[in-house]
């Protein structure tokens, strides 16, 4: 009896032992850690590859804006309360130099890739007085009454001696202008106000790595990428305490073009792309 229960014994397969259980198991979630990983990096890249399309397409919108109109839109501030995705405009100034991508005035989306809303800075001075030809505020005008004082803010200068026009106090003068130059007074009805002499604005800045990017930056489109959600200018600690905040959104005019996992994506408009667009226009004055 009892050799038949050994023999039965020794014909049973073979278990796994405790330890066996243990390493398969580990070995298991090693396993998943490394699809997790995989996972979440394809899941970053898709963003990150969504949102670079997404750039493109605020580009050519803000260019596309800019032939048509003529202009660039404000941005959609939330002064009252309600963000309409259009612009807020009073009288041909800007209610404020930063807010909200008027997404519905550039048929865009309202979100980035992460769901977060974009940040749009224009130059302060659009925001801050009448606008001229011989300043880049003038770019975000809209159609209205809008003279360029002779001898004023504007400072337009023409020089019957060769034709030439020119934004400044003081030129162009002998030996450029042999008969010297007269004050010149413009008023204009419709967009554009600017022309190939309004000064670049050197309002806002835009870094990288190496140093200045471009200083002629009329206006800028900021998605905050991967951190949107706590790095975003209106909900970073320079508004609310809450979250971190990076030099993209320390309230002060001065943009980086950052790299590696928190970068941001930023689309610029520069003083010789209004100008370009103008050309385009055909409403070049
Ligand atoms: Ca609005
Ligand atoms: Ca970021
Ligand atoms: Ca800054």
């Amino acid at each position: 009896m009892s050799r038949k229960l050994i023999n039965k014994k020794q014909n049973l397969p073979a278990g796994f032992t405790l330890i066996e259980v243990v390493i398969a198991l580990v070995m298991l979630g090693v396993v998943l850690l490394l699809f997790q990983g995989v996972f979440k990096f394809l899941f970053h890249v898709d963003h990150r590859v969504e949102q670079i399309a997404n750039t493109h397409k605020i580009q050519g919108a803000l260019e596309t804006y800019l032939v048509v109109n003529k202009r660039l839109p404000c941005p959609d501030g939330d002064s009252d309360g309600v963000i309409d995705g259009f612009e807020d405009i009073t009288n041909n100034v800007c209610d404020d130099d930063r807010g909200y991508l008027p997404h519905k005035e550039l048929s865009t989306d309202e979100i980035d890739a992460w769901g977060n809303p974009y940040f749009y800075q224009v130059i302060p001075s659009a925001a801050a007085g009448a606008a001229t030809m011989c300043e880049a505020s003038s770019v975000f005008a809209k159609s209205g009454t809008i003279t360029t004082n002779a001898g004023g803010g504007g400072n337009l200068k023409y020089c019957p001696d060769t034709y030439q026009l020119a934004c400044s106090n003081a030129l162009p003068a002998p030996p450029v202008c042999p008969s010297g130059s007269a004050d010149l007074a413009i008023t204009n009805t419709s967009a554009p106000y600017y022309s190939v002499i309004t000064p670049n604005p050197v309002e806002i800045t835009l870094n990288n790595e190496f140093g200045v990017l471009q200083n002629n930056v009329l206006a800028l489109v900021i998605s905050y990428g991967e951190n949107g959600g706590e790095n975003f200018y209106y909900t970073a600690s320079i508004n609310s305490g809450i979250g971190t905040c990076d030099e993209n959104c320390d309230g002060d005019t001065s943009f980086e073009m950052n790299t590696g996992e928190n970068r941001d994506y930023i689309v610029s408009v520069t003083m010789d792309k209004a100008k370009h667009a103008a050309v385009l226009s055909r409403r070049y004055k």
